[in-house]
C-alpha cells in the first residue's frame, strides 16, 4: 500500500469534510429551534480527523465513536437522512429515533456505535479487533476518543491488551485541548498523549489534526501495519472544536486569542487553499461541491422533518431484558 494521494481522494475528502461542516451547522440551527431532543456535541472544527482516518479504511473495517460522533458516522459513510432523522428523534432514524445524537450505529458500514460514556468505545474497539483476528479477516478497527478519555482506565487497559495480543486497532486521540471546561494542562503533566504509547510498546505519533493529509498519511501507515498483523498504533490528532463542549456551553473558559489562533487553522479553509494552490480544483468547482453538499443536507432535513416520531408503545421494543 502506498501513501500517495490521488486527486480523486483529495476531492472525496474535501466533499466529506464539507458535508460534516454543513450537517453540524444545520444541527446547531435545528437545536436552537427546539427541534432536537436531548443535547448535542458538535464536531465542527474537527472534520479533518474523522475524514483523514476513515479515508484510510475499507468499507468493512470498523470504527467506534464518542459523544461527539456525527462526524465519525458521516466520514464512515452513514446515510445523512437516517443520521439526521435519529438526531431529531424520528422513526426513520438509525435507532428508530430512540437513541438520538449520542447513540448512532450502523453495522452495515462498520460503525459500531457512538456512546455517551467517555472512554467506553476503547474496549469495544479491542473486542471488534479480536473478533477480526479470530475470524482471520484483514479487517481493522479505528477507535476515536478525546484526550479527556485518555485519563480513563479503559484507555490504558484497552491499549495494553491490544498491544499484548497484537490486535489490529488504530487508537485515534482527538486532542481538542479541553475535556468539557477542563484544559489538558490542569489534569495532565504531559503535552502529547502519544507519549503514552511507549508504556505499552506500540508506536505513538502526534499529527496536526487540522491537516487532513497528515491525518490520512499517519492513518494509512497505521492501517497497513495493523493489517499485516503488526498490532496497534496510537495517533494523536491535535485539533480544536469551533464551539463549546455541548450546545449549551458558550466556552468562556477559552482565551479569545487562543480561539482566534485556531480559527486561522480551520481544516476546511486549509484544504480549500491547498486545492486551489495545487490547481486540483478551481474556485468554481469548489463552489459546486459546496452546493451539492448543501442540497444533500437540505434533503436530509426534509426527510427527517417529514418522518413520524416513534409511538410510545414502541419504547420497550428492541431492548435486551
Ligand atoms: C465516564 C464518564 N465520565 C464523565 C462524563 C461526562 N463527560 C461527558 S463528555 C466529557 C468530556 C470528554 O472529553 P474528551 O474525552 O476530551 O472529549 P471531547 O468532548 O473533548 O471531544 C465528560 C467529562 C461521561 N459522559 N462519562
Amino acid at each position: 500500500m502506498t501513501t500517495s494521494l490521488t486527486k480523486e481522494k483529495l476531492i472525496e475528502m474535501f466533499g466529506k469534510m464539507i458535508e460534516i461542516r454543513f450537517f453540524e451547522e444545520k444541527v446547531f440551527e435545528l437545536y436552537a429551534q427546539n427541534l432536537v431532543p436531548g443535547t448535542i456535541h458538535l464536531y465542527l472544527g474537527e472534520e479533518a480527523v474523522a475524514v483523514g482516518v476513515c479515508t484510510a479504511l475499507n468499507k468493512d473495517d470498523y470504527i467506534t465513536s464518542t459523544h461527539r460522533g456525527h462526524g465519525h458516522c458521516i466520514a464512515k459513510g452513514a446515510d445523512l437522512n437516517r443520521t439526521m432523522a435519529e438526531i431529531l428523534g424520528k422513526k426513520t432514524g438509525y435507532c428508530k429515533g430512540k437513541g438520538g445524537s449520542m447513540h448512532i450505529a450502523d453495522f452495515n458500514i462498520g460503525m459500531m456505535g457512538a456512546t455517551a460514556v467517555v472512554g467506553a468505545g476503547l474496549p469495544i474497539a479491542v473486542g471488534a479487533a479480536l473478533s477480526a483476528k479470530l475470524r482471520n479477516t484483514s479487517q481493522i478497527v479505528a477507535c476515536f476518543f478525546g484526550e479527556g478519555a485518555s485519563n480513563q482506565g479503559t484507555f490504558h487497559e484497552s491499549i495494553n491488551m491490544a498491544a499484548t495480543w497484537c490486535l489490529p486497532v488504530i487508537f485515534v486521540c482527538e486532542n481538542n485541548l479541553y475535556a468539557m471546561g477542563t484544559r489538558q494542562s490542569r489534569v495532565m503533566a504531559i503535552e502529547n498523549i502519544s507519549d503514552r504509547a511507549a508504556a505499552y510498546g506500540i508506536p505513538g505519533v502526534t499529527v496536526d489534526g487540522n491537516d487532513v493529509i497528515a491525518v490520512y498519511k499517519a492513518s494509512q501507515k497505521a492501517a497497513g501495519q495493523a493489517r499485516k498483523g503488526e498490532g496497534p498504533t496510537l495517533i494523536e490528532c491535535k485539533t480544536y472544536r469551533l464551539k463549546g463542549h455541548s450546545r449549551v456551553d458558550p466556552a468562556k473558559y477559552r482565551p479569545k486569542q487562543e480561539v482566534e489562533e485556531w480559527l486561522k487553522k480551520d481544516p476546511i479553509k486549509r484544504l480549500k487553499q491547498h486545492l486551489i494552490e495545487t490547481k486540483t480544483l478551481t474556485e468554481q468547482e469548489i463552489q459546486q461541491i459546496e452546493k451539492q453538499a448543501q442540497t444533500k443536507i437540505e434533503e436530509a432535513v426534509k426527510f427527517a422533518m417529514e418522518s413520524p416520531t416513534p409511538n410510545p408503545e414502541e419504547a420497550l421494543e428492541d431492548i435486551y431484558a
